[in-house]
């Protein structure tokens, strides 16, 4: 059985992570209005990718027998000055999830709850990443910020990105992915 106190805080998380997709997704709306159509594709990737990590937290709650309850998600910003801004502000939010995840890994430890250790585990990896994009994708725009064809370039890159199913140990399986 999953504690209370590590239910609660998974349960928040599951929500803070939707609330990640959300943000994401008003940063592809604004960019994509900002005619940066590569850089709207990233963020939307994004918010996809932000949704199976929520999915995440909702599969290991009940799989520990726990109970999921869905918390409110705040409205999004929904304009920003530049796409540098726009992912300075993600950068922002994503050392705050890291902070989160921080936790969550803290209790689960002062818990002896081994289970939440384990599976935890995969995020903090995955904070490491998502901060790194998002810094990266700053440097790149503060390089190219007197060039407007270096900007169009870095958005033409962007709309490379690709949606891939994150494969969470213990969170939700991929569509078409053998069952447990
Ligand atoms: Fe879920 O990693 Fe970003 O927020």
């Amino acid at each position: 059985m999953i504690p209370k106190k590590i239910e609660a805080i998974l349960n928040d998380q599951l929500s803070f992570e939707l609330y990640s997709a959300y943000i994401y997704l008003a940063m592809a709306a604004h960019l994509k209005f900002m005619g940066l159509n590569g850089f709207a594709n990233w963020m939307k990737v994004q918010a996809q990718e932000e949704t199976v990590h929520g999915m995440g937290f909702y599969t290991f709650i009940i799989d520990r027998g726990g109970k999921v309850e869905l918390k409110a998600v705040p409205q999004p910003k929904s304009d920003w000055k530049s796409a540098l801004v726009a992912f300075e502000g993600a950068l922002e939010h994503e050392c705050l999830v890291t902070s989160r995840i921080n936790k969550i890994a803290a209790l689960a430890e002062a818990e002896k709850d081994f289970a939440t250790k384990n599976f935890i585990q995969w995020y903090i990896g995955e904070q490491v990443e998502e901060e790194a994009n998002a810094t990266e994708i700053i440097n790149e725009l503060k390089l190219a910020s007197n060039s407007r064809e270096a900007l169009l370039m870095l958005d033409r890159e962007k709309a490379m990105r690709a949606f891939v199913f994150p494969v969470i140990p213990g969170g939700l399986k991929a569509p078409g992915a053998a069952a447990p």
